[in-house]
């Protein structure tokens, strides 16, 4: 085959330092890019009065990015604007934040032309081209105009909402022809499959000529789900390097007498954070026996400033955080500790490996890849515990997880109980079920199932999954 083009609206190519820094999902991406001798494409994350197309190639550790820088108005219309404060909520099934704005719309359609006319004359022959997420829907309708006749996919890190919350976006019908565009479609789960396909068959008049293809629009296009995975053995190998080692010391004798209850989510609110704070207050309130035996530590670090409604969570979690504490903390402890800043990923390890409970409870999530690194981190002779939201994509590969309804404080509260009075050989089964899964479908295996599905697109025997 040819090249990999990857695109995503930001590039996470590799730094040169090591890899304890970068995530799983830009390793893996990385390796691919340069096992297929390839090409990361997107936003440079800076913007300029006007827009110019200049292009900033560089390769380092073997991987070749190319980067555009974005026009002021780009950033608010399309980034902070359609990306953000559109798409995202809807999607994760919050209308109420939901802004319908032209502009938004219209600077949404732009960049996608803008970025699609940039990365066209990088394009040759028999290129795979793997587009990345909800910023970048109506580029391959883009890259069509420009007549691009090359093979591309579409992987979507979010869920795709329910049929009926669908139609509430205005122009929801373009989108979802822009997606047509494609050839291959690829969600985190089979219900967001499904939902997508309850779309197209119900609103959009499709049908399903094979199984694993929708036609409408006058197309065809093939889905499937690919759920997302971590660089799993790297990441439980990362428990035992020194700056683990340390973090594991550092956080262990921070909580000594004590069982650690941890959470990791970028502070947004479709990470359920509000609500797993007053479920942890409820906790206390019911458990006044175990109130000095527990700490949660909630690490969060500060996203998408320039967004009101981020704003308001922050200052609603800072305010949360202290009427616990307020209420519940002696002179030598706090039942809260609440970190708003990011750790190196061996680091993160290293703190995972502490806590006795991974509480991970999104209100909705593409995937979450926190659940999974907590899985990994775990030492396999005395592992913690996974509390984990049923409205995470993970929930449906994480069945030995205690499932959670997370807009339950009662329901929480009683998982957090038995989490932390479980047995160890009942900690120790179910936590072989999960590393198993986590080890099985990891990044690579993923990576590996859509570009194999990409390449073999058209082919006789071409099936999704
Ligand atoms: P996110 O919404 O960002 O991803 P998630 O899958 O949990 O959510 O990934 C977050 C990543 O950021 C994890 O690797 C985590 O370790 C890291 N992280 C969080 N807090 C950190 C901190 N303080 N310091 C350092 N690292 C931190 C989107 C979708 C998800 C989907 C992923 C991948 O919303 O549903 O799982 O993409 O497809």
């Amino acid at each position: 085959m040819g090249r990999l083009i990857v695109v995503s609206n930001r590039v996470n190519a590799p730094t040169g330092a090591g890899e304890e820094t970068v995530g799983g999902l830009a390793m893996a991406l990385s390796a691919a890019l340069r096992e297929y001798s390839g090409l990361w494409f997107g936003w440079s994350g800076q913007t300029v009065p006007e827009f110019t197309g200049e292009l900033h190639t560089q390769t380092v550790a073997g991987v070749t990015t190319a980067t555009v820088d974005l026009e002021d108005a780009d950033y608010d219309e399309y980034y902070n604007g359609y990306a953000n404060k559109t798409l995202w909520p809807l999607f994760h099934y919050r209308s109420d934040l939901t802004a319908f704005d032209r502009a938004y719309g219209a600077g949404y359609e732009r960049v996608n032309r803008r970025f699609a006319e940039t990365l066209r004359p990088l394009i040759q022959r028999g290129d795979l081209i793997w587009i990345h997420d909800y910023h970048l829907i109506p580029i391959a309708r883009e890259l069509r105009r420009l007549g691009v006749t090359n093979k591309i996919g579409f992987f979507l890190h979010i869920p795709w909402p329910a049929h009926q919350l669908m139609t509430t976006l205005p122009g929801h019908r373009q989108l979802v022809e822009a997606m047509f565009e494609f050839d291959l479609v690829g969600f985190q789960t089979a219900e967001y499959r499904h939902a997508f396909e309850e779309y197209v068959l119900t609103e959009a008049g499709g049908d399903m000529p094979t199984e694993g293809h929708l036609r409408a629009f006058g197309r065809t296009v093939q889905i499937g789900a690919y759920p997302i995975g971590i660089d799993a053995e790297n990441f439980a190998r990362l428990r035992g390097s020194p700056r683990a080692r340390r973090m594991h010391d550092i956080v262990g004798a921070s909580t000594i007498f004590r069982q650690l209850i941890v959470g990791v989510d970028r502070l947004d609110y479709s990470k359920g954070l509000e609500e797993r704070f007053l479920a942890f207050e409820r906790f206390l309130a019911d458990n006044p026996d175990l109130r000095r035996d527990v700490l949660m530590l909630q690490i969060a670090p500060v996203s998408r400033e320039g967004v009101e409604a981020y704003q308001e969570i922050r200052s609603r979690l800072d305010a949360l955080s202290g009427r616990i504490n307020g209420e519940y903390s002696d002179i030598d402890t706090s039942p809260i500790r609440y970190v708003n800043r990011n750790y190196r990923r061996d680091e993160l390890a290293g703190i995972y490996s502490v806590a006795r409970v991974g509480l991970v409870t999104p209100l909705r999530d593409g995937m979450n890849l926190v659940a999974k690194e907590y899985v990994a981190a775990q030492d396999p002779a005395d592992p913690g515990v996974l509390v984990l939201s049923r409205f995470a994509g993970a929930a449906g590969q994480l069945k030995e997880a205690l499932l959670v309804n997370p807009n339950s404080p009662e329901e929480v509260a009683d998982a957090l109980k038995h989490a932390l009075a479980m047995s160890r050989g009942e900690r120790t089964r179910r936590w072989e079920a999960l590393f198993d899964s986590v080890q099985r479908c990891d990044v690579t295996a993923w990576r590996d199932d859509f570009v194999g599905a990409l390449k073999a697109v058209g082919e006789p025997a071409a099936m999704a999954s």
